[in-house]
């Protein structure tokens, strides 16, 4: 069985486990700025535990294709006031969704047990920095940047190339000091992929596995469905769940999701059918 110590919150990984997504931004793609304000932030978290998530990842910056950066200080404003206020109202690990060293360090400071960062710890200082927090990071795999990431993704072999970064940077980070308990990796659905990458990554999923870290799956509400099904991204849930589901069958222990309570019930019973994994 395995947990992850989130700064002394736990993170049980011996069944699938929810991550619960909470956007604080006003230009994510599916629900931006609808969260924008402190209390309806800390609503929809205290939502997202009711229905059984097992840990909320708070992110402020978005990374859909072609957003645009945000700044240290607004990132920061963004997020901080809303982990502070979930420390005290829930007991759930929170997660921040960031790759700027800075606001790592402000978020775990306050309340935050894990890292999750698309860039995979390759901004400066976000090594050196997440080693000193000892939280948890996932290092996700990403081709390019957010603005310019879906123009014409290439691949030598996708599952190959994906395996070989995460690999790298999985010996980055314990180089740098964090040990391989708290580290999770996640081969970024999406981010730089076409549909035809990411149905070769969900298949082959299994073989990340054999670099020895839980595997994180993001593929909710995500344009794959849109391209796949001509679904617009309000009617993507039904799909939603059928991925979080293969990917779980396919070796993910974490899967990062809108919809809670749909996924939660569908994982329920994955686990019923499947409980030694
Ligand atoms: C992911 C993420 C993902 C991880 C986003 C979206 C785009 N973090 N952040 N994995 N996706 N670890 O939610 O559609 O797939 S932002």
């Amino acid at each position: 069985m395995t947990v992850l110590d989130c700064g002394g919150r736990r993170l049980d990984l011996s069944r699938p486990a929810v991550m619960g997504i909470l956007n604080v931004t006003p230009d994510s793609f599916s629900d931006g700025g609808v969260f924008l304000s402190r209390e309806n932030a800390i609503a929809q978290a205290l939502q997202m535990v009711r229905e059984g998530a097992d840990i909320i990842d708070i992110g402020g910056e978005s990374t859909r294709p072609g957003a645009q950066p945000v700044s240290v200080q607004e990132e920061m404003d963004r997020v901080i006031p809303v982990i502070e206020a979930l420390r005290e109202k829930i007991s759930l690990p929170v997660s921040i969704d960031t790759s700027k060293p800075e606001v790592m360090r402000a978020a775990v400071a306050a309340g935050a047990g894990f890292i999750n960062d698309v860039r995979a710890l390759r901004d400066a200082g976000a090594l050196q920095v997440a080693a000193s927090l000892r939280v948890p990071v996932c290092l996700m795999h990403m081709q390019g940047e957010p603005r310019s990431m879906q123009d014409n993704p290439r691949y030598y072999d996708v599952a190959a190339d994906v395996a070989d970064f995460l690999r790298a940077r999985l010996q980055a980070a314990r180089a740098a000091g964090i040990p391989p308990e708290r580290l999770v990796i996640d081969p970024g659905f999406g981010f730089g992929k076409s549909l035809a990458h990411n149905i070769e990554l969900l298949r082959g999923l299994g073989e990340l596995k054999s670099l020895g870290a839980p595997i994180l799956a993001g593929l909710s509400r995500k344009s794959m469905i849109g391209k796949a099904l001509g679904l617009p991204v309000e009617r993507r849930l039904h799909a939603s769940v059928a991925l979080a589901v293969m990917a779980v069958q396919n070796g993910a222990g974490i899967v990062r999701v809108h919809d809670v309570a749909p996924t939660v019930e569908a994982l329920r019973m994955w686990h019923v059918v499947y409980p030694a994994g």
